[in-house]
């Protein structure tokens, strides 16, 4: 998957809108492995491990965010 695809994926989240209620399956607001996975192909569970800052196995936006301006993120 291309860095466009990446990117849409994170703003989608960070907007809130419709796809990143396709992302986030279960709509709790944050991110399991699982559909981080599915938003962001090619994530490892050591670049999610890497973004989870706060180490609640969960992805929050800001978390995401953050992976991406720092180049974690696979594309
Ligand atoms: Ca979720
Ligand atoms: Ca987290």
């Amino acid at each position: 998957m291309t860095r466009r695809l990446t990117i849409l994926a994170v703003a989608a989240l960070a907007a809130g809108t419709a796809a990143a209620q396709e992302i986030d399956a279960d709509g709790d607001g944050l991110l399991s492995l699982r559909e981080a996975q599915i938003a962001i192909p090619g994530l490892t569970e050591e670049v999610f491990l890497l973004a989870d800052t706060d180490g609640n196995g969960l992805l929050s936006q800001a978390e995401l965010l953050s992976a991406n301006e720092r180049g974690l993120l696979p594309g």
